[in-house]
């Protein structure tokens, strides 16, 4: 085992408070795709050109269509040993928060209890004027785009989109995880959208032990304790 697992395994073993930080690249190996690079275009479209308020204004069929393709890939999807290995972890520490950037739901679905959805979850249509949210599970979704059950208006994934704040609620309950943990784990994220990309920077401005894991290094790497590079599917269930 190469000497970064192993002093990552020894700091998380020792500790009982973790918050972990996860983005697209833990769901890559259950075949969803991630965001950024080749892999991440949609017809000819990239993710900063559909997940806007003004793109949903333009085109709402176009936008609803891209998650109707996406909500076809996550059905199909199962969570993979990353997944898991955090389920692992979150049954070991009595002070674990799992914040994730992905709306797949598979870390649910894997079995995590102490989540907290920052950008919103795939599976749910909130009303553009009354603002109900509905539960929605069709694949293919019967009308596209869907409307409210209650006033008919145009209903909207409930995702947060570029541009849009995410609830402060949310942001409190994220920096009252960091503030609590002695160690931050940050998964498969790029790091270049705010303000998730912040949070590891924020926890280790406040004395805390940042691990990163991902395919690649990225912007905020050099500021973290140790970066591994590998799958998180691979690396996880070692670390674990
Ligand atoms: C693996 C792997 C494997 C692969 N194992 N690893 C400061 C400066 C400049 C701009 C801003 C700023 N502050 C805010 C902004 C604007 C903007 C922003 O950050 N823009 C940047 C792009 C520059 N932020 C916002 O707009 C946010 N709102 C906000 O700040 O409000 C205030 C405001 C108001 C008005 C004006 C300006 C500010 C909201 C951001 C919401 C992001 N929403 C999305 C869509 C969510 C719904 C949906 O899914 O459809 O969230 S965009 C998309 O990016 C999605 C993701 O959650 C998010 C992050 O992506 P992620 O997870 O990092 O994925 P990738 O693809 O980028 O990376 C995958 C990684 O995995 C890679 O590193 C791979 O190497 C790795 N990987 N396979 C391990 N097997
Ligand atoms: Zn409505």
């Amino acid at each position: 085992m190469d000497d970064q697992i192993k002093e990552a395994k020894a700091i998380i073993n020792s500790t009982s408070s973790i918050t972990v930080l996860t983005g697209a690249g833990i769901s890559a190996e259950s075949r969803i795709p991630t965001f950024r690079g080749e892999e991440g275009l949609w017809r000819k479209f990239r993710s900063e050109e559909l997940a806007t308020q003004e793109a949903f204004q333009r085109d709402p069929k176009l936008v609803w269509e891209w998650y109707d393709w996406r909500r076809g890939l996550v059905k199909e999807a199962k969570p993979n040993p990353g997944h898991y290995a955090l389920v692992n972890l979150e049954n070991e520490k009595p002070n674990f928060t799992l914040v994730t950037q992905n709306i797949d739901g598979l870390h649910q679905l894997a079995g995590n209890r102490n989540i907290i959805e920052m950008h919103g979850n795939l599976w749910q249509i909130r009303c553009t004027s009354c603002g109900i949210i509905e539960q929605n599970h069709d694949v293919p979704l019967k009308e596209i785009p869907p409307k409210c059950k209650n006033c008919d208006s145009l209903g909207r994934p409930n995702v947060v989109w570029f541009e849009e704040i995410i609830p402060i609620s949310i942001i409190d309950n994220i920096l009252i995880a960091i503030e609590r943990c002695e160690v931050m784990l940050i998964v498969g994220t790029s790091g270049v959208v705010e303000p998730a990309a912040s949070m590891g920077l924020v926890a280790k401005h406040t004395g805390k032990t940042v691990i990163e894991v991902n395919l690649e290094t990225t912007p905020n790497s050099s500021h973290y304790d140790i970066s591994i590079l590998g799958k998180s599917g691979e690396i996880l269930p070692m670390l674990l």
